[in-house]
C-alpha cells in the first residue's frame, strides 16, 4: 500500500528514534531523514529515504546544508489551498505531514571550558531551526515533534487515526519555545564575546553573595542605560542604582527641584529635594563647612538624603537627579559610600569622586533619556514572573486631591503637598510594607520591609523621633574627643538620641563615652517628650491602606499632620475618624504602591 503521509526526521538527540520510526512505519508513513538520522533508522531495519530523494541535492559543506531546500520547506509550509496545491504540483513536490527535529547541542558546547568561537559556531543549527519554525508555523496542518518525550503520546494518537488540533497546537508551542531558547543561548554567547564588557553586557564579580557565580547584567538588543566611569559595580550596587535612579528622576519631575537618594539594600535610607538648608540643618547633617553649599540645590538635596539617617546611609549607593557639581562631590568624598549614579558629572567633581576608595569608587553615568519597557519580567526559583512596570506618576496637586478628613477641609498647604509627594514617591521605591515620613522636602524616617504595617509605622516614627532629637541643643553641642571619626560620631549621636545610653553598662558604656571630651547626659523621658512634642507638620505616606487605627495613633506621636494612603480596609472609616480626632488631614491616595 502506498504511503499516504510523509514524515521528515532530522534529530541530534536520537533518543526514542527507533520506536518512533517503528510506529510511523506501522502507520504507513513515508520516512525521509537527514544523514545520521537516516543511517540509524536504516541500520535498525526500517524503510527510510534520504532527504536527497526529494531534494535531488546531496548534503553539502560537511553537513552545513542538509535539509535547506524548497522541496523540503514548500512541502512543510504548503496549506490546503488551491494555489498552494498548484505551486507544489508545478514543482513536483509532495506535502510533508510530520516533522521530527531537535537541534545541535549549542548550550552543551558553550558550557565547555575554553570553547572557541569556531567551535561554538559549528554548533549553530540552521536547517533544524528552519524545519522547526516552518512546521510550527503551519501547525494547522503539520505536526512538529521537537521533544523525544512526546513520541509515545504522538504514536498513541497516530494509532487512533489522526493527530488532534489540540496536540498540534501544543507541539507547535514547544517548537517555538525550543527555537526561542536556542536563539537566546546563541545571542547571549555572542553578546559576551562581541558587545564588549560594559556596553550591552557587564560581567559582575558575583551575585548577591560571593558564592553566587557567574553573575552579569545585560540588555537584549540595546546598550545598558548606564556607563561605568569608575570602579566595578556589584550585583546589589546595580539593584540599588536601578531603584534609586527612577526615584530621584520622579522626584525631580514632580517637584522641579534637584533630588537625591541614599540607598542601602534596595531601600532608601533617605531621599530629598534640594530645599535650602537652615543653619541648624547644616550642622545636624555635618555639612556646615562645605563651600558653595547654598548655591547648589543638588548638594543640599544629598545633604538632606544622607543626613536623614546617617547610620543607615553608611556605605550607601547614591542617586542624584542632576549633573554632579563640586559641593555635592565634596560632601560625598568624605562619607563612607559605595557608589553614585547620576546623569552627568562636572569634570572637577568627577576628579574628586574618582579619588575615593583608592580610585575604586563606583561612578555610574545614567542615560537620562532611557525609558524602560512597559513590561518587566524576573525569574524567581526558575519561574518567570511578568508584570506591567509600576509607571504611575505622583504629582502634588493631582495625587493628593481627595481629602477625606476633615470633611470641610480646603486644599492642603503647599509644603504639605510637597512633603506628601516626597514621601509617596519614596514609598514607591521602598521594599514593602512601607511607611515614609517627610518634612522640609525630605524623608525623616521610614519603615521598610516589615510584614506588619504597624511595625513599619513604628519604625518610621522612631526614626523620625531620632532625627528630631538630633536637633536638640544637647545633640548639637557635643564635645567630641579630637580625632573621632564621622561614622563614630553618627553612631554615638544615634545612641544618645534613640535613648539607648541609659540601658548601657560596662564596656558598652565605656565605648560610647570614649567618643567624648565631655560625656553628654542622656535625655530623660521628660526631656524627650518635651522636645518631641515640638515636632509637627510631618507628612506620612503609606504604600497600602492602614488596616487598624493603631497606625494613626503612632503617627500622631511623631508630629504627623498629613497622611496619604490608599483605602480599602474594613477599618477605613475608623482610620479616617481617628485621624480627624487627632487633627490629622487624611488624603485618600488611590494607588497602592507595593514594591518588592
Ligand atoms: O548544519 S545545519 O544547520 N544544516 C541543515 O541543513 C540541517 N538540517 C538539519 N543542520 C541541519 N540539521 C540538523 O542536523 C538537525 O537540527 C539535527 O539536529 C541534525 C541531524 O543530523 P543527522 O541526521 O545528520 O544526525
Amino acid at each position: 500500500m502506498a504511503a499516504t503521509k510523509t514524515a521528515i526526521l532530522s534529530v541530534y538527540d536520537k533518543a526514542g528514534l527507533l520506536d518512533l520510526a517503528k510506529g510511523l512505519t506501522k502507520n504507513n508513513v513515508r520516512l525521509l531523514a537527514s544523514g545520521g538520522t537516516a543511517r540509524l533508522i536504516r541500520e535498525a531495519g526500517f524503510n527510510v529515504e534520504d532527504v536527497s530523494a526529494i531534494t535531488h541535492a546531496p548534503e553539502m559543506l560537511s553537513g552545513r546544508v542538509k535539509t535547506l531546500h524548497p522541496a523540503v520547506h514548500a512541502g512543510i509550509l504548503a496549506r490546503d489551498l488551491a494555489s498552494d496545491e498548484k505551486d507544489l504540483a508545478d514543482q513536483n513536490i509532495n506535502k510533508v505531514d510530520y516533522v521530527i527535529c531537535n537541534l545541535y547541542p549549542f548550550k552543551q558546547k558553550i558550557a565547555q571550558i575554553n570553547v572557541t568561537i569556531p567551535e561554538a559556531v559549528e554548533e549553530i543549527d540552521i536547517g533544524g531551526v528552519t524545519l522547526l519554525r516552518a512546521a510550527a508555523k503551519n501547525h494547522t496542518r503539520v505536526t512538529i515533534l521537537s521533544d523525544p518525550m512526546d513520541y509515545p503520546d504522538f504514536l498513541q494518537e497516530l494509532d487512533r487515526g489522526e493527530i488532534t488540533e489540540a496536540s498540534r497546537n501544543l507541539y507547535a508551542l514547544k517548537a517555538f519555545e525550543h527555537t526561542a531558547d536556542y536563539d537566546a543561548a546563541i545571542s547571549d554567547f555572542f553578546r559576551k564575546k562581541y558587545a564588549g564588557d560594559g556596553k550591552q553586557h557587564l560581567s559582575l564579580r558575583y551575585g548577591e553573595n560571593p558564592h553566587q557565580k557567574p553573575a552579569s547584567a545585560f540588555m537584549r538588543g540595546e546598550d545598558l542605560p548606564f556607563k561605568v566611569l569608575c570602579g566595578s559595580p556589584g550585583y546589589i550596587n546595580l539593584l540599588d542604582s536601578l531603584n534609586a535612579w527612577p526615584l530621584v528622576k520622579e522626584l525631580r519631575k514632580a517637584l522641579n527641584f534637584p533630588a537625591a537618594a541614599s540607598f542601602k539594600h534596595v531601600s532608601p535610607a533617605g531621599a530629598a529635594i534640594g530645599v535650602p538648608l537652615s543653619e541648624v540643618e547644616r550642622k545636624v547633617y555635618m555639612v556646615d563647612d562645605i563651600d558653595g553649599l547654598s548655591e547648589s540645590g543638588l548638594a543640599q538635596a544629598y545633604a538632606r538624603a544622607r543626613g536623614a539617617d546617617r547610620m543607615s546611609s553608611f556605605g550607601d549607593l547614591i542617586a542624584l537627579s542632576d549633573k554632579v557639581d563640586v559641593p555635592t562631590a565634596k560632601i560625598i568624598s568624605r562619607e563612607v559610600s559605595d557608589g553614585v549614579i547620576a546623569p552627568d558629572y562636572d569634570s572637577e567633581a568627577l576628579e574628586i569622586l574618582m579619588k575615593k576608595k583608592g580610585g575604586k569608587y563606583l561612578i555610574l553615568q545614567m542615560n537620562e533619556t532611557y525609558k524602560p519597557p512597559s513590561q518587566e519580567t524576573r525569574t524567581v526559583y526558575g519561574v518567570q514572573l511578568s508584570q506591567a512596570r509600576n509607571d504611575v506618576e505622583i504629582y502634588p496637586k493631582e495625587t493628593f486631591a481627595s481629602v477625606v478628613r476633615p470633611k470641610d477641609s480646603r486644599s492642603l498647604p503647599d509644603p504639605a503637598l510637597r512633603d506628601l509627594t516626597v514621601a509617596t514617591i519614596t514609598a514607591k521605591f521602598i521594599q514593602s510594607n512601607s511607611v515614609a515620613l517627610s518634612l522640609n522636602g525630605q524623608v525623616i524616617g521610614l519603615g521598610a520591609g516589615q510584614q506588619s504595617r504597624i511595625h513599619c509605622t513604628r519604625l518610621a516614627g522612631d526614626k523620625a523621633d531620632n532625627w528630631w532629637m538630633r536637633f536638640h541643643e544637647r545633640a548639637l553641642n557635643l564635645k567630641w574627643k579630637k580625632g573621632t571619626k564621622r561614622p563614630d560620631k553618627s553612631n554615638a549621636i544615634d545612641m544618645l538620641c534613640s535613648g539607648q545610653v541609659p540601658r548601657t553598662s560596662g564596656i558598652e558604656k565605656e565605648a560610647f563615652e570614649n567618643n567624648f571630651e565631655e560625656v553628654p547626659q542622656p535625655f530623660t523621658e521628660q526631656e524627650r517628650e518635651a522636645w518631641l512634642s515640638k515636632l509637627s507638620e510631618v507628612a506620612l505616606s503609606s504604600d497600602a491602606f492602614f488596616p487598624f487605627i493603631d497606625n494613626v495613633f503612632r503617627a500622631a506621636r511623631s508630629g504627623v499632620k498629613y497622611i496619604a494612603a490608599p483605602s480599602g480596609s474594613q477599618n477605613d472609616q475608623a482610620v479616617f475618624d481617628t485621624a480627624d480626632k487627632l487633627g490629622i488631614t487624611f488624603v485618600e491616595q488611590s494607588t497602592r504602591l507595593f514594591h518588592h
